[in-house]
């Protein structure tokens, strides 16, 4: 019989549950109370997210997935072969796929802080590309300054692609560090394929975070949740509610969770009050203009060196090489 060796290579470096405990009591601490989003993603997170992409109001995903289906194929000329490609926040891989068809890379490698979609999917893409060797890392992208067997495929250029505009939820400080990062981590060759969500019409933005099934608000409320569930707190989920709004002065939407009512909620031996109407911070999700993105990336060491639109100009895909 002949011999089935696996071509994925799995490194688990995800952040431990003492850290995740630590982050969210000092997240409750501060006069604006705060959660990180990177904290939505257990396995309900994943799955909710995933209907997100599917609602009629939530315009990102087949917007973008769209684009990559007209453009990839540009992107892989621009990008040369020999690329290793590198996914921050890979998700289903599902805009991937399409990237990789045209891309052929000697190796993917998918980034993930959840660990269960991240194995699952890496598999289907195994399937899918049966030559494609996969090398799956479990860990939180925003810390990443090294990443295991990167030198081992012998690629000619790193590119890291980073979709589903994910880089909003960086304050701008935040992204130009996250950028400094990936601009070091790709090297001199490096590239950087960036999905980024434009500003638009404030009603289209509120409605992408405000669905009519209400299945944002299940995904923020699935926060405090996962926080009963894995750090053994209180929170009555019936007392707060889903709020997203556009900010824009700001140029971002912002999700909040709201208290309904006084309370108080205990969790590691401490205990946080809540007046009526005050908020927990969820969720940052910043639009930028091309230019304004543009000057972002050149700020992080980049050249953008291509941007591809939508015909509504509801989304942009950035091309960014790293300038010598
Ligand atoms: C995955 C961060 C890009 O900000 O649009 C979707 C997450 N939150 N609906 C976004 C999200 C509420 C999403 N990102």
């Amino acid at each position: 019989m002949a011999q089935t060796r696996s071509r994925i290579a799995f490194h688990d470096l995800q952040p431990d549950a003492g850290s995740f405990l630590e982050e969210v009591l000092a997240g409750l601490s501060g006069a604006q109370k705060a959660l990180s989003p990177k904290y939505f993603y257990d396995a309900r997170g994943c799955e909710l997210f995933d209907a997100i992409c599917g609602l009629a109001e939530y315009y990102p995903t087949r917007t973008e997935m769209a684009m990559m289906q007209e453009c990839a194929p540009e992107m892989a000329m621009r990008l040369g072969p020999d690329c290793v490609l590198i996914e921050y926040g890979s998700g289903t891989s599902r805009k991937t796929r399409v990237l990789i068809a045209e891309l052929e890379p000697c190796a993917y490698m998918p980034v993930d802080i959840a660990g269960g979609q991240l194995k699952v999917s890496a598999m289907e893409l195994e399937a899918a590309f049966p030559r494609l060797k996969i090398i799956a890392v479990c860990a939180d992208y925003s810390r990443l300054l090294t990443l295991p067997e990167i030198d081992t495929v012998g690629a000619r250029r790193r590119v890291i692609y980073f979709p589903g505009s994910t880089i909003g939820n960086f304050t701008a400080p935040e992204a130009r560090l996250f950028l400094q990062n990936a601009r070091a981590l790709a090297g001199a060759e490096g590239a950087m394929l960036v999905g980024v969500d434009l500003k638009k019409d404030s009603a289209l933005l509120h409605a992408a975070y405000n669905d009519a099934q209400g299945i944002t608000a299940e995904f923020n409320l699935n926060l405090l949740a996962r926080i009963n569930r894995e750090l053994g707190a209180n929170f009555d989920l019936s007392a707060f509610r889903h709020r997203a709004f556009y900010n824009a002065g700001a140029g971002r939407i912002e999700m909040h969770l709201e208290s309904l009512r006084t309370q108080r909620v205990t969790l590691g031996g401490r205990s946080f009050d809540f007046r009526s109407g005050e908020t927990i911070h969820t969720e940052n999700s910043y639009k930028y203009s091309v230019s304004e993105f543009q000057q972002l990336a050149r700020s992080a060491g980049f050249e953008p060196s291509a941007c591809w639109t939508d015909p509504q100009q509801w989304f942009a895909v950035h091309l960014l090489t790293a300038s010598r």
